[in-house]
């Protein structure tokens, strides 16, 4: 599945119902970071905008970060002989489907929100990933899809039946967290410009968004939402 392919809302008026998710616009994620996701920079004002414009709307705002302790085990260097991006399986899905080099460590800069995130109109800041043992991809559920993260009971406190995706990465934690969303019964709606991914393995980026579509979720431009 191709972005081109996907079929697009048209006319989106975000209000008090709905959130924006900006997921993980941290050093480690932006090039030049332990981790980049190609041309993440490049969304960066981007997202501003859109979430000054959803505070305008009544709209929430929720920032998520990656935030793990220094032994966190989706890290290469914590499996002898294993490099980045090798594949890993642990047995109840936890860590997986590949290591990561280390990245967003507690208290470095790497895991700070980049310089130029506005996050002055966020309600919650969000952090994830902090269990050694389990990653979290997802801003509802860490990977072993049991241990909640309080989101959805956050948003359903506060009345929110739509949420929006953007950030980092689309076919990671956007993608995991777009579906979650969906399975604790919100409609989800991924802001397709206000996404990069990190597409590994090959062809992850076009897998995600087919499983995506398949499922019900929502696809919108940015210029759909701002006119
Ligand atoms: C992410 C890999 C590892 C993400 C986080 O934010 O998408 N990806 N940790
Ligand atoms: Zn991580």
């Amino acid at each position: 599945m191709k972005l081109s392919n996907l079929n697009l809302e048209k006319h989106v008026t975000p209000n008090n119902n709905d959130a924006i998710l900006v997921i993980d616009v941290q050093n480690d994620f932006i090039p030049g970071g332990a981790l980049p996701v190609e041309e993440a920079d490049t969304i960066i004002e981007d997202i501003n905008t859109m979430t000054h414009f959803f505070s305008e709307k009544n709209a929430k705002i929720i920032f998520t970060q990656d935030w793990h302790p220094k032994n966190h085990l989706s890290f290469a260097s914590m499996h002898p002989g294993k490099e980045p991006g090798d594949e890993f399986h642990s047995e109840d899905g936890s860590i997986g489907p590949i290591l990561w080099p280390a990245h967003c460590v507690q208290g470095t800069k790497g895991a700070l929100f980049h310089e130029n995130l506005k996050i002055e109109h966020g309600n919650l800041i969000l952090r994830k990933g902090t269990n050694p043992k389990i990653d979290s991809y997802s801003a509802f559920l860490e990977n072993d899809k049991k241990t909640k993260t309080g989101l959805s009971g956050y948003l359903t406190s506060l009345d929110i039946k739509r949420i929006f995706i953007s950030g980092l990465a689309l076919d990671y934690c956007c993608y995991f967290t777009a579906i979650d969303g969906m399975n604790f019964g919100f409609e989800v709606c991924l802001i397709i410009d206000l996404t990069k991914g990190i597409d590994q393995p090959p062809n992850n980026i076009s897998n995600c968004l087919k499983e995506m579509d398949y499922q019900g979720i929502k696809f919108v431009k940015m210029d759909s939402i701002i006119k």
